[in-house]
């Protein structure tokens, strides 16, 4: 039964990288062959651009908007405060969750910008901790050159080159770091085979975590 039982869960499954790393093209694609597979699936991205809090986020990394280090730190993280219940309810009733970007993100970009590790971490404290991280490695200088930056206030080199040493820093046992460099097709089969093994982890009673 493709659905889960009574008592199985989905997985919580994040994707992270740089900007232009391949991480929205990958996370549809694992959309589309968790659906092929007839496993509820759901496919998420932070920041949530579509709740208000969204919009203030989306109006200053557009440069419409000048907010304080700070004072953005702690909205990206109220983003995917505002999401919890809801993505806790879904996993709970069997719905494995891909989340373009999460609170790796937060620390890693903010960081980036010389604030305190720990203090970028705190606000992250109590959202669902993802059953696997999928990390697409890949040298900012090659990130630059794909197709170029939309534009918005973090997609420039030297800043990439930052949040690339602050991901370093962050990565742990949930993280499976991908090279980002390889044919798109040898990129989706490793992620297929790593998602596949940790739906099935959950759907065996590994519990949810914060
Ligand atoms: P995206 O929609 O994935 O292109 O993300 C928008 C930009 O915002 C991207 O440069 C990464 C950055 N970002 C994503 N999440 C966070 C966060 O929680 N904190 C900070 N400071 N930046 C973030
Ligand atoms: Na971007
Ligand atoms: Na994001």
């Amino acid at each position: 039964n493709s659905s889960g039982g009574n008592d199985s869960r989905g997985a919580l499954v994040v994707l992270e990288g740089l900007d232009r790393c391949g991480k929205t093209t990958q996370s549809s694609s694992l959309h589309k062959y968790l659906e092929g597979l007839g496993h509820p699936a759901e496919l998420w991205r932070f920041p949530d651009r579509t709740t208000s809090v969204g919009q203030m986020i989306s109006s200053y990394l557009s440069n419409q908007s000048q907010l304080d280090d700070c004072t953005i730190h702690l909205l990206f993280s109220a983003n995917r405060w505002e999401k919890r219940s809801l993505m806790e309810s879904k996993l709970k009733s069997g719905t494995t969750i891909i989340v373009d970007r999460y609170s790796y993100s937060g620390v890693a970009f903010s960081s980036a910008k010389g604030l305190d590790f720990d203090w970028c971490k705190a606000p992250e404290n109590g959202l669902l901790a993802p059953d696997v991280v999928l990390y697409l490695d890949i040298p900012p200088e090659k990130a630059a050159e794909r197709g170029g930056y939309g534009g918005e206030r973090y997609e420039q080199l030297e800043f990439q080159m930052k949040v690339r040493q602050s991901y370093q820093a962050l990565h742990d046992a949930s993280w499976k770091i991908i090279d980002a460099c390889q044919p798109v097709k040898d990129i989706e089969k490793q992620l297929q085979e790593i998602v596949f093994k940790s739906i099935e982890t959950c759907r065996k009673g590994k519990s949810l975590t914060c």
